[in-house]
């Protein structure tokens, strides 16, 4: 969230019309960064957009044991910004939701706060056991998936079919194997990068 708003202030200053986005879980929606970038973007109006991706984990804690309230969104009234909750797994709500985002933040608006509801099929890091959560939670989240209920709303529009669903599959395959090979045959970076651009 701090670099975003870095981002931000860049692209302001230097009159181009990107826009910044940040996206970060709940549970990071609690530590101090957030408020901090969320009350200076919004004091400067910054082009950045804050997309708060709530799938109600925070690594092995529930959002009703670490949030002070069930909707992220609301907090963005306290930092002079629009705060929109997205129902749980619309992708076309975050694409209605996002495009406006961007058009208030190119027209000199300021920041968007954008709580998005979702789902958590994996544990936090590799090798959580995920004890706990019930069994079958994962099961039964994953009948609500939003990627095949997008491709649904597609296929109900005439925009797809089984053919471009194919092409579709094997460029996103392609990529992600190119991008895959790419990282794998990479050299690592250079130790002493790790203290480029850290001010002590
Ligand atoms: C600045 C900082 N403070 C604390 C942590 C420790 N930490 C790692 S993940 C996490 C919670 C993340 O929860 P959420 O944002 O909901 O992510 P999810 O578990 O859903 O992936 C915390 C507090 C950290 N990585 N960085
Ligand atoms: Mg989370």
């Amino acid at each position: 969230m701090p670099p975003a708003c870095g981002a931000a202030l860049a692209a302001k200053r230097l009159g181009k019309d990107s826009v910044a986005v940040a996206f970060f879980g709940e549970g990071a929606a609690n530590q101090g960064t957030f408020h901090e970038s969320l009350n200076l973007a919004g004091l400067w109006k910054l082009p950045v957009i804050f997309v708060c991706e709530d799938n109600k984990w925070a690594i092995s804690v529930d959002k009703d044991h670490s949030t002070a309230i069930p909707c992220v969104a609301d907090r963005a009234a306290a930092y002079a910004m629009p705060g929109i909750a997205v129902a749980r797994n619309d992708a076309l709500e975050v694409f209605k939701a996002a495009g406006e985002a961007v058009a208030r933040a190119r027209k000199g608006g300021g920041p968007t706060l954008i709580e998005v509801k979702t789902d958590r099929y994996m544990g936090h890091f590799q090798g959580d056991a995920e004890v706990y959560r019930p069994k079958g939670e994962v099961d039964q989240l994953r009948k609500d998936d939003p990627i095949p209920a997008l491709a649904g709303v597609l296929r109900a529009r005439g925009l797809l079919d089984d053919g471009k669903d194919a092409t579709m599959h094997g460029r996103v395959h392609a990529d992600v194997s190119k991008a895959f090979d790419f990282a794998r045959q990479s050299a690592y970076p250079d130790p002493r990068e790790a203290l480029e651009h850290v001010f002590a």
